[in-house]
């Protein structure tokens, strides 16, 4: 198996940002309070995918975590949103201001043009639990990963894809299960449920994602943003069709007949599409 060789694309606070190979790792850099996020937090996520999104050498972004937690060994994903910043009105940034952006960095992970892979090394726990469900896989490791719906316990609730198309995955009794009792379940079961893609050994976790992502690179991109694209649109109205026609009218721009159209306009006259075949 080829072994990355990351590079640290820019230093954050509350995560780490590597690229090697046209794969992104976006992990999570907590571990001591089990990758919870704060504003800060989700701040820097968005910045590093909306980097990853915009690099035409990255075609996989794999949103890991860094741990384990150096207090007690203990390896996680992401435990959700910080219960410490959360004020009476919700999540307090460094400004005093309430935000929930974290909704802002699942949009991206679910429309950004490149196949995105959560590699889930331990505690995958309420926001945290979200944030896998709406990547496009996961990986998960054998010994460590727990995926836990805690939404309910603290009153801080996914309305989103968090549960909604959670329950698309696992089906509505599976998901009304997760979010009501709020047990733990490991990565075989998950596996079972159908919300993670491979149940892989610990030590070879991260390896397994890069070789997946290495996987990927080898078709071919189009094809892959646009599957991405169709199989998120039944589920997301009118922003799905947006986001799959958008790369539709990106193709049709590449035509002769596009060319037409635009020179027509430059060239003040009506435009002759008259020589374009209707193609069945
Ligand atoms: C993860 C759990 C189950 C791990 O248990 P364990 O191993 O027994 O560890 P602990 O001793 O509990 O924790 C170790 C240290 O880490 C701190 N800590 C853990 N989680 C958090 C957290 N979320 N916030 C702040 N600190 C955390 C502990 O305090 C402890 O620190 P010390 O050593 O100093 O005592 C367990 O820890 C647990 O259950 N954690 C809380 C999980 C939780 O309830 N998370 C919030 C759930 N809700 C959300 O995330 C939704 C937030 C959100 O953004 C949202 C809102 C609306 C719409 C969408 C979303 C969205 O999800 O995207």
């Amino acid at each position: 198996m080829n072994k990355p060789r990351w590079e640290t694309v820019r230093e954050f606070e509350d995560i780490t940002y590597k690229k090697c190979n046209g794969v992104a790792r976006i992990a999570f850099n907590r571990p001591n309070v089990r990758n919870a996020f704060r504003p800060k937090t989700t701040s820097e996520l968005y910045q590093a995918f909306y980097d990853a999104q915009e690099d035409v050498t990255i075609g996989v972004v794999l949103l890991s975590a860094e741990g384990p937690s150096t207090k007690d060994g203990v390896y996680s994903f992401c435990s959700g949103g910080d219960q410490k910043a959360r004020g009476d009105q919700g999540y307090v940034g460094d400004d005093g201001y309430h935000r929930l952006n974290i909704l802002e960095v699942q949009r991206l992970i679910r429309f950004m043009p490149k196949v995105v892979i959560a590699v889930v090394p331990g505690w995958a726990v309420g926001g945290g639990h979200s944030l896998h469900v709406v990547c496009d896989m996961t990986l998960a490791s054998k010994e460590h990963a727990i995926f836990k719906q805690t939404d309910a316990d603290v009153t801080s609730f996914d309305g989103g894809y968090g549960s909604a198309y959670l329950a698309k995955m696992v089906g509505q009794k599976k998901a009304r299960e997760i979010f009501f009792l709020g047990r733990n379940y490991s990565a075989q079961e998950a596996f079972e449920m159908g919300m993670v893609n491979a149940v892989v050994p610990h030590q070879e976790l991260e390896d397994t994602a890069y070789q997946w992502a290495q996987e990927i690179l080898e078709k071919s991109p189009t094809s892959i943003k646009m599957l991405k694209f169709a199989m998120n649109l039944t589920d997301d109205g009118m922003v799905g069709q947006q986001v799959f026609a958008g790369e539709a009218t990106r193709l049709a721009y590449m035509t002769e007949e596009a060319k037409e159209g635009r020179n027509a306009f430059l060239e003040k006259r009506k435009p002759n599409f008259k020589g374009i075949k209707w193609i069945p």
